[in-house]
């Protein structure tokens, strides 16, 4: 992609609104547009990102053996009544009316939706266990939006609900998820931190929150310093195995976010030296919430015996824009943002030093070349702005790997290339820098 054919608006000045350093951030290298209160426009390098953590979390779902399907954002008000919620939900709830005065909802979530796809789909034991999920937007009119993405009014979310005929089986479902969010947040390159939380309005006895640990996190957490530490489950993991011992390696330790912190329990389970209290970020939600819809509404299959029982349930909640800002919140210096490569708008920035210049020209386009030919996306810098301008936009957008090309190394055959992570700078041919880009080194 060329930079003179792309849209980015990028800002020179701070923006004044924003708190976090995330928010300032997305304002400045142009990812997002405010268009009302906790409302977002996506631009395309903003949309990129999105897309990119869009596909992990779909990956590890389906390796999890979640199944995706689509349901729409507006939902009859009908089905809420069913479970009681449509009044509970209070003023977060935005409701609708259509032209024949029936009442609709923007989903803030969708237990209630996939209860009556289950109910009027799946009538045996033999068709469980199932999880289905999506990935779609959500409103929640938040009392106080703020920090940009992270607390949004309108936010993209996975989320996946679990259909067991047993307790026994709704905790594998329980634990499957469970590990498949260590394993998603790992190649987001965040260290999330499972932790004992409340449920909220979702409801049910067992619920944790993934929290990553941010200085600008809204929640406040309290766990032992060596969940910090634990590395996440390898590819090798076995969905349909005993999920036990991973799961009981994390929740032995102690872990909780304020709601659930026990302040006499933490120093008696945890050695001072270990206490770690600290703000994090919540970037993903699991539950185990039982009958709760299933008997509101009459979801049941018959079981062996041919009895009818309610379907016992979970669900599992992931917040893909919250994690735009996560992401950047974990990981950006004072020039700007540093992706994890995992989850870059683009693999690399190539600068042109000297656009219209015939020979850096020609370099670029030929690099250009290669690295599409390589399997990696470039940004190219093919515009008349000035080099300091170049670097510092390149710096901001934070681009894993840039390759600098300038008239002087060109005559002599040499190119620059940049890590953003370390800031390491080496020169070498143009060859060499596509080797070694293309060799999948990772920058961060
Ligand atoms: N139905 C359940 C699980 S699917 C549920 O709604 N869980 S939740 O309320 O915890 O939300 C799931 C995730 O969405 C949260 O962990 C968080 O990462 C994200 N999220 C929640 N509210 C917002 C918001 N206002 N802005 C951005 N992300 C949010």
């Amino acid at each position: 992609m060329k930079l003179s054919r792309f849209f980015l608006p990028t800002l020179k000045e701070t923006p004044a609104e924003a708190q976090i350093v995330s928010h300032r951030l997305m304002l400045r290298a142009g990812m997002v547009r405010q268009s009302a209160a906790g409302i977002y426009s996506w631009l395309p390098l903003g949309l990129r990102v999105l897309k990119r953590i869009e596909a992990i979390v779909r990956e590890e779902q389906v390796r999890a053996g979640a199944i995706e399907l689509l349901m729409p954002t507006i939902q009859s008000a009908d089905l809420w009544r069913e479970s009681k919620r449509y009044d509970d939900y209070g003023a977060e709830m935005l409701r609708i009316k259509d032209r024949h005065k029936r009442d609709l909802l923007f989903g803030p979530t969708n237990e209630e939706l996939i209860t009556d796809i289950f109910r009027g789909t799946v009538r045996s034991y033999k068709d469980l266990p199932l999880n289905l999920y999506h990935i779609q937007w959500k409103f929640r009119d938040e009392i106080r939006p703020r920090f940009g993405v992270m607390r949004g009014r309108e936010f993209l979310m996975k989320d996946a609900y679990s259909f067991d005929l047993d307790k026994e089986a709704a905790r594998r479902s329980y634990n499957r998820m469970f590990v498949a969010y260590l394993k998603t947040f790992d190649r987001l390159g965040l260290k999330a931190i499972p932790m004992a939380a409340d449920a909220g309005p979702i409801g049910g006895d067992m619920s944790h929150e993934f929290v990553i640990l941010a200085e600008t996190g809204e929640s406040e957490v309290f766990c032992h310093e060596d969940l910090t530490r634990i590395p996440a489950p390898g590819d090798d993991v076995d969905y349909d195995g005993d999920l036990t011992p991973i799961i009981e390696a994390r929740t032995k330790l102690y872990a909780a976010t304020d709601e659930k912190h026990d302040a006499q329990e933490f120093e008696r389970a945890v050695p001072e030296g270990r206490r770690l209290s600290a703000r994090g970020i919540e970037v993903g939600h699991i539950f185990y919430f039982g009958t709760k819809y299933s008997e509101a509404m009459g979801a049941t299959v018959t079981d062996a015996g041919g009895k009818q029982v309610p379907v016992e349930m979970g669900s599992y909640g992931i917040g893909v824009s919250r994690l735009v800002g996560g992401i950047i919140e974990a990981s950006h210096d004072e020039h700007g943002i540093i992706w994890p490569s995992a989850v870059a708008p683009f693999d690399v920035g190539l600068i042109n030093l000297k656009s219209g210049d015939a020979l850096c020209d020609a370099a670029c386009a030929d690099i250009y070349a290669q690295l599409t030919k390589a399997g990696l996306e470039a940004l190219y810098d093919d515009t008349a702005e000035r080099a300091g301008a170049k670097f510092s936009t390149m710096d901001l957008i934070g681009l894993p790997w840039q390759v600098i090309v300038g008239p002087r190394g060109v005559k002599s055959g040499q190119v620059e290339v940049k890590n953003r992570a370390t800031g390491e700078r080496a020169e070498m041919t143009p060859q060499e820098a596509i080797a070694k880009l293309a060799a999948g080194a990772p920058a961060s």
